[in-house]
């Protein structure tokens, strides 16, 4: 569908893949690469708006965007019912989708389907769409998903066992230093807390032996009484170690996320514990949800708008959590303040967002906006701006798709498990339970 008349009608895409500087935070795969790659999405209508949007920026995603990009020329950023279609057309026989129904995404993570990959890089043109879209018609993003119930969102502290560089002190510096146990993370928390007001914690487990991660947990309770506290293994614990930590956590964290990996291991585990487990790997699908829910294998779905295909479909996830009495909040993978501001302004629009959401952005020190987003007493405010509400700065893109250029290949697809082995050549990323 065209749109000439109010002059929505898309003229042209811009992609630009980047880099990012990563600090060198743990998890259960490895270490994360000094660089970690991101999609730009710039799209242009005939009425002179432009839309950003933003998700991987892996090969495999790059190799989709670019036929879909070139698709949507010609057509409306309001035909937003009809991405899908489109993108399962032009992407349906790319060689990263045919080949994606085996993908491996790292083990405990499970497969990587063509729809999951899709999806992912369809997001970020829906968002660009929704943000030209609003900026044609001086409307906040939140206006087109049908109006915010919220004027602020939440976010917590996303904590991370981490390195003070990363391995031959490669990539870029930053003064946050090593968190190696319990004191370093909680000093962590610290930081946040001060610098962001954040109040409630998420710790990324599956690093350590779980008795030192159930130790950090418990130093963080004595540290901030009262306050909400996660622990994210990904997976990487058996049944039986997810139900000691459950019991040993039992009334200290709000949720467990992900103790064990897979909709049968995590019914097991919620089946006997009654603390809340939440989840961003069993449930990253509409096609997984029946499975999961009818079992009680989650309490909490951490939505997260790049695999769900959106800002919409995160709505529509939001109502079915609520019918079948499932809590709701963000999921989020490292990224800048395109998606940061896309996932605040669907928050708004959330009726029972359960929990402060997640989010990397803390620990990227770069961005290609004219300003970033700040944290302010733990949370954002949702504007009124027009679209994301938040300016391209195309010095600062083109830097950081310069160091993409520059590149020699060995950060153009994120690998922590390759970053790992620079520290432990005999490292692999756990394929069954570590512990
Ligand atoms: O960035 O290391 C990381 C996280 O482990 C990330 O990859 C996860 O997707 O943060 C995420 C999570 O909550 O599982
Ligand atoms: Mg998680």
């Amino acid at each position: 569908m065209t749109d000439s008349k109010h002059g929505l009608t898309i003229t042209e895409v811009r992609l630009t893949p980047i880099l990012v500087a990563d600090p060198p935070l743990l998890n259960t795969q490895g270490v994360h690469q000094p660089y970690t790659p991101r999609l730009i999405i710039e799209l242009i209508t005939e009425g002179g708006a432009t839309g950003l949007g933003e998700t991987y920026g892996d090969t495999k995603y790059l190799d989709l965007a670019r036929p879909l990009a070139a698709a949507l020329i010609g057509r409306s950023v309001t035909d937003l019912n009809g991405l899908p279609a489109l993108a399962a057309e032009v992407c349906g026989d790319s060689p990263a989708a045919t080949g994606a129904d085996a993908v491996d995404v790292g083990g405990l993570r499970g497969v990587q389907t063509a729809d999951k990959l899709r999806l992912s890089v369809l997001s970020g043109f829906e968002v660009a769409c929704l943000d030209a879209w609003g900026r044609a018609t001086g409307l906040p993003v939140h206006a087109l998903l049908g109006g915010k119930v919220r004027d602020r969102v939440e976010y917590s502290a996303y904590l991370f066992y981490r390195w003070a560089e990363h391995p031959g002190g490669r990539g870029e510096r930053d003064d946050w230093g090593a968190a190696l146990d319990p004191a370093g993370v909680v000093a962590q928390a610290r930081r946040f807390a001060d610098t962001y007001g954040f109040t409630s914690f998420k710790l990324k487990g599956g690093v350590f032996e779980p008795a030192q991660e159930v130790a950090a947990v418990k130093a963080l309770a004595a540290a901030f009484p009262g306050q909400p506290l996660r622990l994210d293994p990904n997976g990487a614990w058996t049944v039986a170690t997810s139900l000691t930590v459950a019991d040993q956590l039992r009334g200290v964290l709000e949720y467990l996320e992900d103790p064990a990996s897979g909709t049968d291991r995590m019914a097991e585990v919620a089946a006997a514990t009654p603390l809340p487990l939440a989840t961003n790997m069993c449930v990253t699908t509409f096609d997984e949800i029946a499975g999961a829910f009818t079992r009680g294998a989650v309490q909490v779905v951490l939505c997260d708008h790049h695999y769900w295909g959106g800002l919409r479909n995160t709505r529509e996830l939001a109502a079915v959590c609520r019918t079948f009495g499932v809590g709701l909040s963000m999921h989020s993978n490292t990224h800048l303040g395109i998606s940061l501001a896309a996932m605040t302004q669907v928050a708004a629009t959330v009726p029972h967002l359960d929990h402060a959401c997640d989010s990397h952005y803390p620990w990227q020190t770069e961005d290609v906006l004219t300003e970033r987003l700040t944290f302010r007493d733990g949370g954002l405010d949702v504007g009124d701006a027009p679209g994301l509400g938040v300016e391209l700065d195309h010095e600062r893109l083109a830097t950081l798709h310069r160091r993409w250029l520059a590149d020699d290949g060995s950060h153009r697809d994120r690998d922590d498990a390759a970053a790992m082995r620079l520290a432990d050549p005999h490292w692999t990323a756990p394929t069954v339970p570590r512990w």
